[in-house]
């Protein structure tokens, strides 16, 4: 299993970002100017290009508003420049159903563990505190983010890139509540429910499986606490599913129920949504049908710049250093690397602290003085096990799993 770092770390790297943030004068970073509007510059291809900025959401400092019910709140670009771990606060939401607890009682909950076990369990947050503790830095991305950039546009939210965050999550191993069930032979996937309902009773609710070996994997992690606090309500508490390298379909918030199937799970959420063409990249020709569909699962690699935004000036005359995130997807990061002749050369950026293969990573990279005029930075990641960003944007009719090199185009003046 990884190896965690402690919460200090954690702190000490936060204050040193903090720092660095301030000297960086020059640089164009999108929030001065969009947080007097309260509202932000979204470049995406279908627009709207402004969007409203909330404050309203409780435990929740400034959010981009998608939508209000059910919520869905993006995290403002700038926020992945101030560090690797993003606040609780500024974490973004997404929700199916409008019908979410606007509280949850932690001393009354419980969590409920059935099906194919030798006994049902109902765990009380002081039994899970019991159990052996584990902690872990992971992405949680969700299938859609950056759907906004999808061209030709497909439905659902239209996400610019902050449908994503990284957090230190604690908790205790999904492995070691199914062990104290005891799993019977024979079990084939493992299903997860939360607290929130269908608005109404017809709809399918939002439950998702992982197969038995996955779910008992020591990896997979049924967490109290993010980035060293409890977990925001939006955000799932008391407890949620986290699937490490995986996307964040699978990890249930308010996590109530657990349920071992001796059989695969065929629910809607998981047969039908939530699939991708079995393809490279899950990429199709935009109208192509006959097309084989998989559940989505595993992650790529991505890149993004944060302290440069789209269409931003920046002075000529002086040397400029460029920064951003990084992540692997299902493995760590091999390399992150920039060009500026529109992907003819490309240079190796410095790498931030590691915080596991399932983290965000720093990373940046001093430019020489730039010519005035117009320049393309484009920014890409290999993990480790290989996989690059593709140069061509993938395409799918769900708008799921984008991760083509990102270009940032600059004017220097
Ligand atoms: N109970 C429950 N869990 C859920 C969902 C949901 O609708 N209900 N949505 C999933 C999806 S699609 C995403 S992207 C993530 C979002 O997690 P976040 O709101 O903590 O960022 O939660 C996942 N877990
Ligand atoms: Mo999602």
């Amino acid at each position: 299993m990884q190896q965690h770092r402690t919460q200090a770390s954690s702190q000490a790297l936060t204050r040193r970002a903090m720092l660095r943030t301030i000297g960086v004068a020059g640089m164009a970073l999108a929030s001065s100017s969009a947080w007097a509007d309260q509202s932000v510059e979204l470049p995406i291809a279908g627009g709207p290009r402004q969007r409203p900025l909330t404050h309203d959401f409780p435990q929740k400092g400034p959010m981009i508003l998608q939508r209000t019910r059910p919520p869905l709140l993006e995290t403002p670009m700038e926020v992945f420049d101030r560090g690797v771990f993003t606040p609780n606060d500024q974490f973004y939401v997404r929700w199916h159903w409008a019908v979410i607890p606007t509280s949850v009682d932690a001393a009354a909950f419980r969590l409920s563990v059935s099906g194919h076990v030798n006994q049902v369990l109902s765990l009380s947050i002081g039994d899970l505190l019991k159990l052996p503790r584990v902690e872990l830095a992971a992405v949680n991305q969700c299938s859609g983010n950056s759907r906004g950039f999808f061209s030709p546009r497909v439905p659902g939210a239209q996400w610019a890139h902050g449908a994503m965050g990284n957090a230190r999550w604690t908790g205790v191993l999904l492995k070691d509540v199914l062990d104290r069930a005891g799993v019977k032979p024979g079990a084939i996937q493992v299903r997860f429910n939360g607290l929130d309902e269908p608005v109404v009773p017809e709809a399918p609710d939002f439950r998702k499986s992982l197969d038995i070996d996955h779910a008992r994997d020591g990896e997979v992690m049924i967490a109290f606490a993010m980035n060293g606090e409890q977990l925001p309500l939006l955000n799932g508490f008391p407890l949620r599913l986290i699937v490490p390298g995986w996307y964040s379909t699978y990890w249930v918030k308010m996590l109530s129920d657990i349920e071992v199937l001796d059989r695969a799970d065929d629910n809607y959420r998981m047969a039908t949504a939530y699939t991708i063409p079995d393809t490279p990249h899950a990429n199709i020709a935009p109208g192509q049908t006959g097309v084989k569909m998989v559940p989505i699962s595993r992650m790529v690699p991505r890149s993004f710049f944060t302290n440069v935004a789209e269409n931003a000036s920046l002075p000529a005359a002086a040397s400029a250093t460029i920064r951003g995130i990084a992540f692997g997807g299902d493995t760590g990061v091999a390399k992150v690397e920039l060009s500026m002749d529109d992907g003819r050369t490309w240079q190796l950026a410095t790498l931030g602290d590691d915080f596991g293969k399932y983290s965000f990573r720093r990373w940046q990279m001093s430019v020489p003085r730039l010519e005035k005029g117009h320049h393309s930075l484009m920014v890409r990641c290999t993990n480790l096990s290989g996989d690059v960003q593709p140069a061509m944007p993938n395409w799918n009719n769900s708008g799921f799993m984008l991760n083509a090199v990102e270009t940032a185009h600059i004017t220097a003046i």
